[in-house]
């Protein structure tokens, strides 16, 4: 059956009141046969005069919650939403909308073409099309204004965030408010329509008012936020057009959309919004996940006491275990301190804060752990210390108990086999700010039943995070590729480049900080100490990275905790460690290197090929499932610039073969380092993309 011969929208005469249901799972997004089923049943009403109101709704768990985004890219199909939007406004037969659940881009759109709308008590409105790379594209630039204002409509289109319907009713995009369930809510507004209750109106002849001071305020805003986006700009040139004719308004954010539907960010940005609900498909999925309501987690230092904060506002209960009383008092108190940071940010109530911490028990001594569904250790990066922790968990947790750790690189299946339930252990690493970071990496060791790793899934959406796959290897996928990519930031170094010069080319490629900063913010020493546990290891061909990096840390500049580091932090002002170029002139001195300049495209460029090629090892190797799991990782754990989709995704626009190309240029100076990837070699054979293996191809 074509898309296009779904039956998804059905109208149900009542009296006078014409109920047209759209009923197209999961979320009622605006496929083709929605907009010619809505199209049909609005022009057949009017036709027959088969009632004297119509009233829209949706059945399901949501009203409509936009257009249908898989069908971006793809050749359009007729009637376009505009189109569709502009002939129900222009019914005769007056259109009410009743929306439920979450209506979003153009499914508010519908309801603001409509002329009246009613809520349901938990709707939330919202326009995130710039959260993908666009614009509202059937008419909300135009209808926000007339309805609630400018102001109102630079806020939703630019932030994306969602409206609750109480606030919406406050600003004038509801016009009532109801209890029920969607079709009984339906009938009612209908009746209160033909009855005059709720005034229909059509929104194209309401006038906007100017508001010339919001749009220079927010054109200075998104210049100095999203400096590297498209779409908010050409949204506020739409938005700016609602003061004059709504026909021409509307013809303005057409090609604003339609521009924006070209570019690369709304590819990148919509390749991330399915990615982060692809990363869910595993092979354990169908396994049935083990009930998790008492956590107990090891170690009250920043990861364990940012753990323990994501646990309780996700409604479980901790059990925090230190060696001593003080470290356990400390690791309180920043749980405390998270909390009260929520708190402040409006994020949670005072109440909430404090049904949270009496959900907290604080312990000297594992044997607390006893009853606890999952255990969370988060103690100092030692292989030794972690072991002595399993085998005494071994001997107290109950059957069943799933026990993880928090590991950033160790190997997961040594510490499984110090208990005698390998099958129960699993890796879950969190990333700091553990109670903010999105992405949790699920490592999963060669004896880790299904239902553990399921549990690790579902554990991660109840804390709202996004769960990852990973296999086991030294740093899993995201710190694997980190390791070696960041050699990439010191060899640049070496070369000639300034840290700083690094940083800023690789901040206006999109990320949010250049790996110095990076280093200052997490601390150098964590690096220092992974070099010198790797020295032993490292091959003897391999170009040292650590040089300049060693002799930092050897001052006790270990970044921002230090006052200094790659950078000096001096109240609010930060600027180069003059040090820091004396280091660099010295090694380099050292190393017999004369330095040359680099362009910001080449140190991008160099950057960006070290990373796909680790990535692409990454996915080679299996410790992925798939390409977009490496992007999903990058886009929620190390601040890859999200409009450019993530490491791989962005490899893709620039193809396997150029990718060669360049690594064998490179491996010229380095052919140790420089090494290109067999996968890679392939691909630019047989022409095949990373997004075309994300496809199974
Ligand atoms: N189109 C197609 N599929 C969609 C979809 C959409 N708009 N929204 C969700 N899905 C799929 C999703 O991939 C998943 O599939 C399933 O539905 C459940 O989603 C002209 C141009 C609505 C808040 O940006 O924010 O309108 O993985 O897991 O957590 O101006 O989905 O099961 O196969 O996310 O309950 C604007 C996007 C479009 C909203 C529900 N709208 N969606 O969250 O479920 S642009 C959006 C969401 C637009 C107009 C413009 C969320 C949700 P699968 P889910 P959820």
């Amino acid at each position: 059956m074509q898309d296009q011969d779904i039956i998804s929208v059905t109208t149900e005469i009542v009296g006078d009141i014409a109920l047209v249901c759209v009923d197209n799972p999961p979320v009622n997004a605006l496929s083709v046969h929605v907009r010619r089923g809505i199209q049909d049943a609005v022009a057949e009403i009017n036709a027959a005069q088969s009632a004297k109101v119509i009233v829209l709704y949706a059945a399901g768990r949501t009203f409509i919650a936009g257009a249908d985004i898989t069908e971006f890219g793809k050749p359009p199909m007729p009637p376009a939403l505009p189109d569709l939007l502009n002939e129900m406004e222009q019914s005769k037969i007056p259109v009410v909308c009743v929306l439920h659940g979450t209506a979003l881009g153009g499914g508010l759109e519908v309801a603001l073409a409509s002329h009246a709308r009613v809520g349901i008590k938990g709707l939330r409105i919202g326009l995130p099309e710039v959260l993908i790379g666009l614009l509202p594209g059937a008419g909300g630039t135009q209808r926000v204004p007339r309805l609630a204002g400018i102001p109102v409509a630079l806020d939703m289109s630019l932030s994306g965030r969602q409206v609750a319907a109480k606030e919406a009713l406050g600003m004038g995009l509801l016009d009532a408010l109801e209890d029920g369930e969607p079709r009984d809510v339906a009938l009612r507004a209908g009746q209160d329509a033909l009855d005059g209750k709720i005034k229909t109106r059509r929104t194209d002849l309401i006038d906007t008012t100017p508001d010339d001071a919001a749009l220079e305020e927010a054109r200075k805003m998104v210049a100095r936020k999203f400096p590297n986006l498209v779409s908010p700009q050409r949204c506020i040139e739409a938005i700016a057009a609602s003061t004059g004719p709504i026909s021409e308004g509307l013809k303005i954010e057409r090609k604003a959309f339609m521009d924006c539907l070209d570019t690369p960010q709304r590819a990148g940005l919509i390749h991330a919004f399915f990615g982060e609900r692809a990363v869910a498909n595993i092979p354990e999925k169908k396994a049935t996940p083990r009930d998790i309501n008492a956590v107990g987690v090891i170690g009250g230092g920043t990861m364990g006491s940012g753990i323990a904060t994501s646990a309780l506002m996700s409604g479980l209960s901790v059990t925090l275990v230190e060696v001593k009383e003080d470290a356990l008092e400390r690791g309180i108190a920043t749980i405390t301190k998270n909390l009260e940071g929520g708190v402040k940010r409006g994020k949670l109530s005072a109440d909430q804060r404090d049904q949270m911490l009496a959900q907290l028990t604080g312990a000297t001594d594992l044997a607390a752990l006893s009853d606890v569904d999952l255990v969370i250790e988060a103690v100092f990066e030692q292989m030794e210390i972690k072991k002595e922790i399993f085998t005494k968990l071994d001997a107290v947790c109950k059957k069943g108990a799933i026990l993880a750790s928090n590991t950033s690189y160790l190997d997961i299946n040594e510490i499984a086999a110090q208990t005698s339930r390998p099958e129960d252990v699993i890796g879950l690493h969190f990333f700091s700010p553990a109670h903010i970071m999105k992405l949790l990496e699920i490592v999963v060791g060669e004896k880790t039943a299904p239902e553990v790793v399921a549990s690790g899934f579902a554990l991660a959406k109840r804390l709202k995070k996004i769960g990852v796959r990973a296999g086991v290897c030294d740093g899993f996928i995201g710190n694997r590729i980190l390791g070696h990519y960041s050699k990439t930031a010191s060899y640049l170094v070496l070369d000639g480049a300034t840290p700083q010069q690094v940083d800023d080319a690789l901040e206006a490629f999109g990320f949010a900080m250049g790996p110095h900063k990076v280093g200052d913010l997490a601390g150098l020493d964590i690096g220092w100490m992974t070099r010198k546990r790797k020295a032993a290891t490292r091959s003897a061909e391999e170009r040292y990275a650590g040089a300049v990096a060693d002799r930092i840390c050897e001052n006790g500049w270990y970044g921002r905790k230090t006052g200094r580091g790659y950078y000096v932090y001096d109240e609010g002002d930060m600027h180069p460690n003059p040090e820091v170029a004396k280091i660099i002139d010295e090694e380099r001195a050292e190393a017999g290197v004369t330095p040359r300049s680099f362009t910001d495209e080449e140190i991008v460029d160099r950057y960006m090929t070290a990373m796909i090629s680790e990535a692409a090892r990454v996915v080679e190797d299996g410790i992925a499932l798939r390409p977009v799991d490496v992007d999903v990782v990058f886009l929620s754990g190390y601040g890859f610039p999200r409009f450019r989709g993530g490491p791989l995704h962005y490899a893709d626009t620039i193809g396997a073969k150029e990718l060669v190309r360049r690594i064998e240029t490179y491996a010229k100076e380095d052919a140790h380092y420089w090494q290109v990837p067999e996968i890679l070699r392939k691909m630019a054979e047989t022409g095949k993309s990373f997004d075309d293996i994300n496809k199974g191809g």
